[in-house]
């Protein structure tokens, strides 16, 4: 039996198509699928990291496929401590929305730690949003982080959740001290 610690409700957020379920899939099973990731439910996936010497447990939130998720808004965002906010590098649409799912979770849960996220690096030659913008908005939205990802390769994916995990570890235990 694993013993950890503490539980850590993550949520992926932003647009669709952007790879969410794709960066979780990767992280949780060093493996990338293209053609069928549907995503089905809200059956959360729990991962279990030593961070330091703290075991814990990151429960990973995937949203529901449709945009709207209305009725289950409140059960997604409810006890959640951070969130990976996703843009596709290739996609300015979805860079330009950022701020809708920013807001949207700053009014459900106030205190969530969103760190941000650009996905599909190793599209570069498509490229919409520059690395430099990335960094910008993340410092401009009081995110704890920023970080460049590529589900399919893999690059920095394992960091983008464990960074997560790590500053949510250290505002708890500076709580307690
Ligand atoms: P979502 O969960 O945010 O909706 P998905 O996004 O994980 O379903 O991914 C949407 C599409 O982008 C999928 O394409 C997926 O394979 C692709 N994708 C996800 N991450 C990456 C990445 O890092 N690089 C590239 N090149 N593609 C990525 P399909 O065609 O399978 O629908
Ligand atoms: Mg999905």
């Amino acid at each position: 039996m694993v013993s950890y610690k503490y539980t850590f409700k993550m949520l992926l957020l932003g647009d669709g198509a952007v790879g969410k379920t794709s960066l979780v899939q990767r992280f949780i099973h060093g493996k990338f699928q293209s053609g069928y990731l549907m995503t089905i439910g809200m059956e959360p996936y729990s991962f279990f990291a030593d961070i330091g010497d703290t075991k814990v447990c990151l429960q990973l939130w995937d949203i529901a496929g449709q945009d709207r998720f209305a009725s289950m808004r409140q059960i997604f965002f409810k006890g959640s401590l951070g969130a990976l906010v996703t843009y596709d590098i290739t996609r300015r649409q979805s860079f330009d929305n950022l701020k809708t799912w920013i807001n949207e979770a700053r009014s459900e849960s106030p205190r969530i730690m969103l760190m941000l996220a650009g996905n599909k690096i190793d599209l570069d030659d498509l490229r919409d949003v520059s690395t430099e913008e990335g960094a910008k908005f993340a410092k401009d939205n009081g995110m704890i982080g920023f970080i460049e990802t590529s589900a399919k390769r893999g690059d920095n994916v394992p960091d983008a959740f464990l960074s997560m995990g790590e500053a949510i570890l250290r505002s708890i235990e500076k709580k307690i001290a």
